[in-house]
Protein backbone atom coordinates (compact mmCIF):
# COMPACT_ATOMS: atom_id res chain seq x y z
CA UNK A 1 0.00 0.00 0.00
CA UNK A 2 1.23 3.48 -1.15
CA UNK A 3 -0.41 6.46 0.01
CA UNK A 4 0.11 10.48 -0.91
CA UNK A 5 -2.33 12.97 -0.56
CA UNK A 6 -2.76 15.90 -2.65
CA UNK A 7 -1.85 19.08 -0.25
CA UNK A 8 -1.95 19.74 3.23
CA UNK A 9 -5.27 20.03 4.84
CA UNK A 10 -8.33 17.28 5.32
CA UNK A 11 -9.06 15.35 2.12
CA UNK A 12 -12.22 14.71 1.50
CA UNK A 13 -12.01 12.05 -1.25
CA UNK A 14 -9.87 9.05 -0.94
CA UNK A 15 -8.87 7.43 -4.15
CA UNK A 16 -8.56 4.17 -4.28
CA UNK A 17 -7.29 2.04 -7.01
CA UNK A 18 -6.15 -1.89 -7.43
CA UNK A 19 -2.56 -2.00 -8.24
CA UNK A 20 0.17 0.58 -9.34
CA UNK A 21 -0.28 0.13 -12.74
CA UNK A 22 -3.74 1.92 -12.51
CA UNK A 23 -1.85 5.11 -11.19
CA UNK A 24 -1.65 6.64 -14.64
CA UNK A 25 -5.91 6.29 -15.58
CA UNK A 26 -6.68 7.04 -12.42
CA UNK A 27 -4.32 10.27 -12.12
CA UNK A 28 -6.85 11.96 -14.07
CA UNK A 29 -9.02 12.10 -10.92
CA UNK A 30 -6.89 13.45 -8.84
CA UNK A 31 -6.40 16.48 -11.64
CA UNK A 32 -9.89 17.60 -12.01
CA UNK A 33 -10.45 17.25 -8.00
CA UNK A 34 -7.04 19.41 -7.85
CA UNK A 35 -9.19 21.88 -10.39
CA UNK A 36 -11.59 22.11 -7.99
CA UNK A 37 -9.39 22.57 -5.09
CA UNK A 38 -10.53 19.51 -3.60
CA UNK A 39 -8.12 17.95 -1.27
CA UNK A 40 -7.49 13.61 -1.54
CA UNK A 41 -5.94 11.11 -0.67
CA UNK A 42 -4.56 8.28 -2.93
CA UNK A 43 -3.75 5.01 -2.49
CA UNK A 44 -3.34 1.55 -3.87
CA UNK A 45 -4.50 -1.55 -1.83
CA UNK A 46 -5.81 -4.65 -3.97
CA UNK A 47 -9.07 -6.11 -2.47
CA UNK A 48 -8.41 -9.76 -3.94
CA UNK A 49 -4.69 -9.25 -2.33
CA UNK A 50 -4.47 -7.69 0.37
CA UNK A 51 -8.52 -7.81 1.62
CA UNK A 52 -7.15 -7.14 5.86
CA UNK A 53 -5.26 -3.92 4.92
CA UNK A 54 -8.17 -2.96 2.53
CA UNK A 55 -10.71 -3.20 5.38
CA UNK A 56 -8.67 -1.59 8.01
CA UNK A 57 -8.27 2.00 5.82
CA UNK A 58 -11.60 1.81 4.42
CA UNK A 59 -13.03 1.56 8.05
CA UNK A 60 -11.18 4.52 8.99
CA UNK A 61 -12.52 6.44 6.31
CA UNK A 62 -15.89 8.35 7.36
CA UNK A 63 -14.67 8.85 11.01
CA UNK A 64 -11.05 10.63 9.24
CA UNK A 65 -13.41 12.85 7.26
CA UNK A 66 -13.52 11.75 3.59
CA UNK A 67 -16.98 11.88 2.13
CA UNK A 68 -16.87 10.41 -1.19
CA UNK A 69 -14.66 7.30 -2.12
CA UNK A 70 -13.60 7.00 -5.55
CA UNK A 71 -12.59 3.27 -6.98
CA UNK A 72 -10.60 1.85 -9.64
CA UNK A 73 -9.95 -1.33 -10.56
CA UNK A 74 -9.27 -3.41 -14.00
CA UNK A 75 -9.97 -7.05 -14.61
CA UNK A 76 -12.38 -8.75 -12.39
CA UNK A 77 -12.92 -5.60 -10.07
CA UNK A 78 -13.48 -6.67 -7.30
CA UNK A 79 -12.21 -3.63 -5.20
CA UNK A 80 -15.01 -1.09 -6.00
CA UNK A 81 -17.69 -3.56 -3.86
CA UNK A 82 -15.65 -4.58 -1.70
CA UNK A 83 -15.21 -0.77 -0.86
CA UNK A 84 -18.94 -0.09 -0.90
CA UNK A 85 -19.06 -3.42 1.55
CA UNK A 86 -17.55 -2.09 4.06
CA UNK A 87 -18.47 1.63 4.01
CA UNK A 88 -21.76 3.84 3.50
CA UNK A 89 -20.01 6.43 2.12
CA UNK A 90 -20.76 7.07 -1.48
CA UNK A 91 -18.10 4.64 -3.49
CA UNK A 92 -17.55 5.72 -7.84
CA UNK A 93 -15.93 3.05 -9.39
CA UNK A 94 -13.78 3.38 -12.77
CA UNK A 95 -13.49 0.64 -14.73
CA UNK A 96 -10.33 0.53 -16.28
CA UNK A 97 -9.20 -1.14 -19.49
CA UNK A 98 -6.92 -4.03 -20.28
CA UNK A 99 -6.50 -7.76 -20.69
CA UNK A 100 -8.09 -10.20 -22.84
CA UNK A 101 -11.52 -8.76 -22.26
CA UNK A 102 -10.04 -5.11 -22.59
CA UNK A 103 -11.82 -4.12 -20.01
CA UNK A 104 -15.27 -5.59 -20.35
CA UNK A 105 -14.65 -7.75 -17.28
CA UNK A 106 -14.20 -4.71 -15.79
CA UNK A 107 -17.04 -3.09 -16.34
CA UNK A 108 -19.63 -5.13 -15.34
CA UNK A 109 -17.77 -6.57 -12.33
CA UNK A 110 -18.17 -2.74 -10.80
CA UNK A 111 -22.03 -1.92 -12.23
CA UNK A 112 -23.70 -5.27 -11.99
CA UNK A 113 -23.44 -4.53 -8.17
CA UNK A 114 -26.03 -6.79 -5.94
CA UNK A 115 -28.95 -4.86 -4.74
CA UNK A 116 -28.31 -2.77 -1.64
CA UNK A 117 -24.39 -2.34 -2.79
CA UNK A 118 -24.46 0.29 -4.99
CA UNK A 119 -21.03 1.76 -7.06
CA UNK A 120 -22.08 4.45 -9.37
CA UNK A 121 -19.68 3.72 -12.46
CA UNK A 122 -19.04 5.80 -14.95
CA UNK A 123 -17.21 4.96 -18.15
CA UNK A 124 -13.95 2.75 -19.17
CA UNK A 125 -11.00 4.80 -17.94
CA UNK A 126 -13.07 7.78 -17.23
CA UNK A 127 -11.49 8.57 -13.91
CA UNK A 128 -12.39 12.73 -15.08
CA UNK A 129 -16.36 11.78 -14.63
CA UNK A 130 -15.53 10.36 -11.72
CA UNK A 131 -14.06 13.47 -9.61
CA UNK A 132 -16.71 15.66 -11.35
CA UNK A 133 -19.23 13.23 -10.02
CA UNK A 134 -17.26 13.26 -6.19
CA UNK A 135 -17.52 17.34 -6.77
CA UNK A 136 -21.04 16.99 -7.34
CA UNK A 137 -21.84 14.99 -4.12
CA UNK A 138 -19.66 17.61 -1.91
CA UNK A 139 -20.97 20.61 -3.60
CA UNK A 140 -24.70 19.93 -1.76
CA UNK A 141 -23.11 20.90 1.44
CA UNK A 142 -20.85 23.44 0.08
CA UNK A 143 -21.53 26.99 -1.39
CA UNK A 144 -17.97 27.74 -2.87
CA UNK A 145 -18.00 24.42 -4.69
CA UNK A 146 -21.15 24.85 -6.20
CA UNK A 147 -20.38 27.73 -7.62
CA UNK A 148 -16.93 26.14 -9.35
CA UNK A 149 -19.51 23.37 -10.56
CA UNK A 150 -21.42 25.96 -12.12
CA UNK A 151 -18.67 28.18 -14.16
CA UNK A 152 -17.18 24.81 -15.11
CA UNK A 153 -20.35 24.11 -16.50
CA UNK A 154 -20.50 27.66 -18.22
CA UNK A 155 -17.62 27.53 -19.88
CA UNK A 156 -19.21 24.35 -21.97
CA UNK A 157 -21.90 27.01 -23.37
CA UNK A 158 -19.38 29.67 -23.68
CA UNK A 159 -16.96 27.14 -25.85
CA UNK A 160 -19.96 26.28 -28.22
CA UNK A 161 -20.92 29.19 -28.47
CA UNK A 162 -17.66 31.06 -29.59
CA UNK A 163 -17.39 27.57 -31.86
CA UNK A 164 -20.82 28.85 -33.68
CA UNK A 165 -19.84 32.38 -33.64
CA UNK A 166 -16.10 31.25 -35.44
CA UNK A 167 -18.09 29.53 -37.76
CA UNK A 168 -21.14 32.28 -38.71
CA UNK A 169 -18.28 34.11 -39.92
CA UNK A 170 -16.46 32.21 -41.43
CA UNK A 171 -19.17 31.24 -43.72
CA UNK A 172 -19.71 35.11 -43.67
CA UNK A 173 -16.45 35.82 -45.10
CA UNK A 174 -16.79 32.66 -47.70
CA UNK A 175 -20.33 34.19 -49.07
CA UNK A 176 -18.58 37.57 -49.69
CA UNK A 177 -15.49 36.02 -51.22
CA UNK A 178 -18.17 34.35 -53.74
CA UNK A 179 -20.09 37.60 -54.20
CA UNK A 180 -16.32 39.36 -55.06
CA UNK A 181 -15.06 36.21 -57.19
CA UNK A 182 -19.19 36.95 -59.61
CA UNK A 183 -18.66 40.74 -60.41
P1 LIG B 1 -1.18 -5.75 -11.83
O1 LIG B 1 -0.66 -4.80 -12.90
O2 LIG B 1 -0.73 -5.37 -10.45
O3 LIG B 1 -0.92 -7.18 -12.16
O4 LIG B 1 -2.78 -5.56 -11.83
C1 LIG B 1 -5.76 -3.95 -11.02
O5 LIG B 1 -6.73 -2.93 -10.82
C2 LIG B 1 -5.09 -3.92 -12.38
O6 LIG B 1 -5.87 -3.23 -13.34
C3 LIG B 1 -3.54 -5.86 -12.97
C4 LIG B 1 -4.96 -5.40 -12.73
O7 LIG B 1 -5.53 -6.13 -11.66
C5 LIG B 1 -6.44 -5.30 -11.03
N1 LIG B 1 -6.79 -5.68 -9.67
C6 LIG B 1 -8.06 -5.78 -9.27
C7 LIG B 1 -7.99 -5.98 -7.88
N2 LIG B 1 -6.72 -6.01 -7.51
C8 LIG B 1 -5.97 -5.81 -8.61
N3 LIG B 1 -9.16 -5.71 -10.00
C9 LIG B 1 -9.17 -6.08 -6.99
O8 LIG B 1 -8.98 -6.26 -5.79
O9 LIG B 1 -10.31 -5.93 -7.48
Amino acid sequence: MSQSSSAPGQARVAIVFGSPSDAQTMSKAGATLERFGVVYEEVSISAHRAPRTLADYVGQLRSRGISVVIAGAGLAAALPGAVASITTLPVIGVPISGGALDGMDSLLAIAQMPPGVPVATVGLNNSTNAAILATQILALNDPDLSLKLAEFKDDFERNAAEGLAALAATADAGASTAVGAGQ
